[in-house]
């Protein structure tokens, strides 16, 4: 049985994606006051939507509106049709909140079957789920997903290790799913206790944050894999599941037939042509309970604009590069995390944990200190000239002063959910 349908052509997909836009764009006028609100302050009607290039004028939704909507923001459907809510943890503000109906839940479990599908798993695969179940999406997409596939599910969440080693070991897991940073984690452990021989993981599938080449490598090295696959998500759009890259690893297919990506330039909000970077927007096509219409995610990507060497019918989206929220000003210059991850993935001799701090000095300025972490080989005998070596390269490449402090391998603290990198401790 396969979830991706193989005769999708682009001229099929505009239909699909034209009725999807149109269905929910009635659906959220007529049955959500906030979206009615927005379409009359924008003087539009369901009905101005005849082609897929009127999406662009419809008003955008923001993390804002979920927030000030709490607690059931952009909710389309009675109650009593409401089957399950998540909400994201919400480092700031309040948590956002998002409904689903049984048809959403349907939905949702077939286009993360897509992804084990992708990922070329069978039914003979033991899946080792290791992010959280609960409020967060992780782990009831992931479940869900696997079980709509017909694949073994193995239902850990974020245990300790311990129980993660043992389980992997006597169920004979194949296929292990976590946040990049748990991956590492494990992927640390499993060498720490020896275990390499006794595992049989050959897949790793991991997502909900930004992560770094060399963190990839370093978990292939460890774990001694033959693919990790890169998983896209956002509670808003159902949870994790939206996308995947394929064994080609050269970008992310997403489901075209079940929402609209689009790529605008965060400060104009206008378009990008296609193949720019930019910020990525949502509407979904047939969501019921928590419609998205022109939702910012803030995250940044860009469309890869040729077909794929695999095949799937579905189109790309780049890795994501990081968030326009991300940004951080540092003696006038705009930086991104992934900037400075960047620039250490190409240094020899360091490892792929870091974290960024930010202080201000006496006399007001600035200052940023890079704590980055050694590689497992290198000795600290190497420190003085990793740490120049790093500030010139950061001088060179971002044009900023910083000082480094190199740590020992490990010193840097492990999650088994998102890593934090920029703390931010100036007035
Ligand atoms: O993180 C859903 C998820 C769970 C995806 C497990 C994949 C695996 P939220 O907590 O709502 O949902 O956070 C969504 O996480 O807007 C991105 O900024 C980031 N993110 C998610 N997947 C990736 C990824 C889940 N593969 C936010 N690469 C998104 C980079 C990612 N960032």
């Amino acid at each position: 049985m396969s979830f991706i349908p193989k005769d999708l052509t682009q001229e099929k997909l505009n239909t699909i994606q034209l009725q999807g836009l149109q269905w929910t764009t009635a659906h959220a006028y007529n049955n959500s006051p906030f979206y009615r609100k927005k379409f009359q302050d924008a003087g539009l009607k369901p009905e101005n939507i005849r082609s897929l290039s009127d999406l662009e004028h419809l008003p955008f939704t923001d993390k804002e509106d979920l927030q000030s909507g709490y607690p059931f923001p952009l909710r389309s459907v009675p109650f009593e049709q409401i089957v399950r809510i998540h909400a994201s943890s919400g480092t700031t503000g309040k948590r956002k909140v998002l409904c689903y109906t049984q048809k959403d839940i349907d939905t949702w479990a077939n286009l993360f079957a897509r992804c084990y599908e992708i990922a070329g798993l069978s039914r003979e695969d033991r899946v080792q789920i290791a992010v959280g179940y609960g409020l967060w999406t992780a782990g009831a997409g992931f479940q869900n997903g696997c079980e709509r596939f017909g694949a073994m599910s193995v239902p850990l969440g974020p245990a300790n290790a311990d129980m993660h080693c043992d389980m992997m070991a006597d169920m004979e897991t194949t296929v292990f799913c976590a946040t990049a940073s748990m991956a590492l984690l494990m992927a640390e452990e499993i060498q720490k206790r020896g275990l390499l021989s006794k595992i049989k993981v050959k897949k790793i599938i991991m997502g909900a944050e930004r992560h770094s080449e060399a963190m990839r490598k370093r978990i292939r090295e460890l774990m001694n894999v033959e693919h990790i696959f890169d998983i896209y998500g956002l509670t808003e759009l159902y949870g994790p599941g939206t996308g995947l890259d394929c064994e080609f690893h050269n970008g992310i297919h997403f489901w075209a037939d079940h929402f609209i990506f689009e790529i605008i330039d965060p400060i104009t909000l206008k378009p990008v042509p296609p193949g720019t970077s930019g910020e990525l927007v949502v509407t979904t096509l047939c969501k019921e309970a928590s419609p998205l219409i022109r939702y910012r995610t803030h995250d940044v990507t860009r469309i890869i604009d040729a077909p794929c060497a695999c095949g799937v019918p579905f189109p790309r989206h780049d890795r994501i590069v990081g968030r326009t929220d991300d940004m951080f000003i540092y003696r006038a210059v705009n930086i991104y995390p992934s900037q400075i991850d960047h620039v250490l993935s190409r240094i020899e001799g360091v490892g792929s944990e870091f974290q960024i701090h930010l202080k201000q000095r006496e006399d007001g300025r600035d200052m940023m200190i890079i704590r980055v972490e050694r590689g497992i080989k290198a000795g600290p005998a190497d420190d003085a000239y990793l740490a120049e070596k790093v500030a010139t390269e950061i001088r060179r490449k971002i044009l900023v002063r910083s000082q480094v402090e190199i740590v020992s391998y490990g010193d840097l603290p492990r999650t088994e959910r998102k890593s934090r990198r920029v703390f931010d401790d100036r007035k």
